[in-house]
């Protein structure tokens, strides 16, 4: 009697801590972004928008990181690409950031260029719904 009575007392202290333990993470996203390319002695940049589904409460930071990737637009010929991954910290209050790629414009006629920014989470407080923005120059040569 006394046995059984400890192991329904210690399930539901078990029940309680792991119920404690659960948060719901943040879900974040990373927007698609386009410009004009413009011309030598400009400096245009393309801007992301990485966007929380709430905004952050509380002192603890939800931390994601972005970095790029080229393709037909290529690194530092047709933009400066974040080579390594850069930490983007959301504090209380915040739900959106805004991310600037430089772009490299010319007088050239080409076609349109794409790349990608990529996003990752680093805190475990926030899950990555949409990692993936796809970056857009629109020749105008
Ligand atoms: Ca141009
Ligand atoms: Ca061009």
């Amino acid at each position: 009697m006394k046995l059984s009575y400890l192991f329904i007392a210690s399930t539901f202290l078990f029940l309680g801590c792991k119920k404690d333990a659960v948060i719901t993470p943040y879900s974040a996203s990373i927007s698609d972004g386009t410009i004009i390319e413009g011309n030598s002695g400009e400096a245009k940049v393309i801007e992301f928008e990485i966007s929380l589904d709430a905004v952050v409460f509380g002192s603890t930071p939800v931390t994601v990181q972005v970095k790029t990737e080229g393709g037909t637009a290529v690194n530092n010929e047709d933009f400066i690409p974040l080579l390594s991954w850069d930490q983007i910290p959301f504090n209380a209050g915040e739900k959106t950031k805004k991310i600037q790629i430089q772009i490299v414009e010319d007088n050239t006629k080409e076609s349109n260029e794409e790349f990608t920014i990529l996003l990752d989470d680093v805190s475990t407080n926030v899950k990555i719904v949409d990692g993936t923005g796809k970056g857009t120059i629109l020749n105008d040569d």
